[in-house]
């Protein structure tokens, strides 16, 4: 058996499912094919929407701690899995095995967040202007949640949204990306084993998966039936789906590009400012919506800890992500490394000064897409960059003022994640004030990248705006209801009006 086979044994994957179809998948590992999936006609997704409306409305009147009881369960079978799905990860996605891990790790994690809310989907009581009437919110499941996600997160993503969605209550369809559906493919025959574990009162059909290219995914957009579409990609993407949504009045949980930047302080500590700016910039090849794609460095410590950073981009370990020691994988396909390239000649242009760049291990790997991640000192008139690359390009400028740093910080169009390092306390309490960073995420002393499940993640501005993951982000997946009960014996109008009709 080969690796890829040995891997596709371990997670229960059926063989015929993966060969045959008409979806080719590749490893970005080295252009090998690894399957061949068969994609969902319209007809099928027209079957796949009908069959999660009927799980719905069995699974929504399952009470809210036994649906917590599948997610404990589908957690547990995560663990026992996790070895074998991170491998699976980075085979498909071409991560490093460790960030292959760390997203299964995230699914576990979300898992376990998501059991203890299914105990705490509380509503507000409110105090009523009107003598002897009582105020509530009750909180009910939405209906069927449609996910789409992207290649970089292929799992993780996807199970933020499903963990907290079927405590709610709801059903989900997941669209995943077209280059990475056999991650989903495992995902999803590791759920049906979790529902076999559970019981009968898990319906049929109340995760499936939809598989196929934009078209198959913009039915599930346009269906009234999905009123909730969570889209995780580009801004493009976003600009496409949110008002399709919108129009048949669903509502989205948009979490799309990010232009992450980092200010580093005269004050930080610099070895930590090295660390977290290395890992969020090269990590992931580049391609996380929170990698750090600029730099503002102080004037004062400009030279040192710019030469320190280039220096340390001269000896990066690039390599097979199933490796242990590799720091930096291949870019998902020939596309993306066309866009750094572009995205290269463009900085030179205008002035940019390269280390790095440039293909890595072609002879070795001919079809894979290995790059040395670049480091760009923007100098001259250009002092900011607007577009996301994704790809590992990191822009580096100097700054004298904070506020000015802050503001450059905030001028692109897109707003997820920031940092600042910096042992100046006024400093860090300005970055994180309502006239600090406008991003989603706003950190101090740690990178741009890397958030834990336990907090709210999304962006602003062209982010798209929607809330994933922790926090109260679950109640973007259930309808509130506000009840008032009257137990009197009158019926007093609110705000005092009068409307006397007699007997
Ligand atoms: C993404 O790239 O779409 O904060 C998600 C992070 C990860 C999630 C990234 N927890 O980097």
């Amino acid at each position: 058996m080969t690796q890829e086979q040995e891997i596709f044994a371990a997670l229960g994957l059926d063989r015929k499912a993966l060969s045959g179809g008409d979806l080719e998948v590749f490893s970005p590992i080295d252009g090998a094919k690894i399957a061949a999936v068969k994609m969902h006609s319209a007809k099928d997704a027209e079957k796949i929407i009908a069959k999660s409306v009927k799980a719905f409305e069995a699974w929504r009147s399952v009470p809210a701690p036994r649906r917590g009881e599948l997610v404990r369960i589908y957690g547990e079978i995560l663990r026992e899995n996790k070895e074998a799905l991170g491998q699976l990860v980075t085979l498909e996605c071409g991560k490093i095995l460790q960030e292959g891990l760390g997203e299964v790790q995230e699914m576990i994690d979300i898992c376990d967040f998501a059991v203890g809310l299914s105990r705490q989907l509380y509503g507000l009581t409110i105090t009523s202007e009107r003598p002897a009437h009582k105020m509530r919110e009750i909180w009910h499941p939405a209906g069927p949640v449609g996910i789409i996600s992207a290649f970089n997160f292929p799992v993780a993503v996807w199970a933020w949204n499903a963990a907290l969605a079927l405590v709610c209550g709801d059903s989900v369809i997941w669209k995943p990306s077209e280059k990475t559906p056999v991650t989903a493919l495992a995902c999803q025959a590791l759920f049906l084993q979790a529902c076999k574990r559970f019981g009968t009162d898990a319906p049929d059909g109340l995760s499936q998966l939809l598989i196929g290219d934009r078209e198959i995914g913009a039915i599930m957009v346009d269906d009234q039936r999905v009123p909730v579409i969570s889209a995780t990609g580009s801004c493009a993407m976003g600009r496409i789906v949110g008002p399709r949504v919108a129009q048949r009045f669903g509502r989205s949980i948009l979490e799309l590009g990010g232009n992450n930047a980092i200010i580093v302080a005269p004050s930080a500590d610099l070895d930590l400012a090295f660390q977290g700016i290395v890992f969020g910039a090269v990590g992931t090849a580049g391609q996380r919506c929170t990698t750090t794609r600029r730099v503002f460095v102080h004037k004062s410590i400009y030279a040192k800890f710019v030469g320190r950073l280039k220096k340390a981009y001269g000896k990066l370990s690039i390599g097979n992500p199933l490796e242990a020691g590799t720091l930096v994988g291949p870019l998902i396909d020939k596309q993306a490394y066309e866009n750094m390239e572009k995205a290269l000649k463009a900085a030179k242009k205008h002035g940019g000064v390269v280390t790095g760049g440039g293909r890595a291990l072609a002879k070795q790997y001919p079809k894979g897409y290995y790059v040395n991640p670049a480091l760009v000192e923007m100098k001259g008139k250009v002092d900011n960059v607007h577009e996301e690359t994704f790809a590992p390009i990191l822009y580096v400028f100097s700054y004298t003022d904070i506020k000015d740093a802050i503001a450059r910080q905030n001028a692109v169009p897109q707003g997820l994640s920031s940092a600042i390092f910096t042992n100046d306390l006024r400093e860090a309490e300005v970055f994180t004030c309502e006239a600090g960073s406008d991003c989603g995420i706003a950190n101090v002393n740690i990178g741009t990248s890397g958030a834990e499940i336990g907090g709210a993640f999304g962006g602003e501005k062209e982010t798209g705006g929607g809330r994933e993951s922790g926090s109260d982000s679950w109640k973007a997946y259930m309808r509130r209801v506000t009840s008032t009960v009257n137990y009197s014996d009158k019926l007093p109008l609110a705000q005092g009006i009068a409307f006397n009709v007699g007997d």
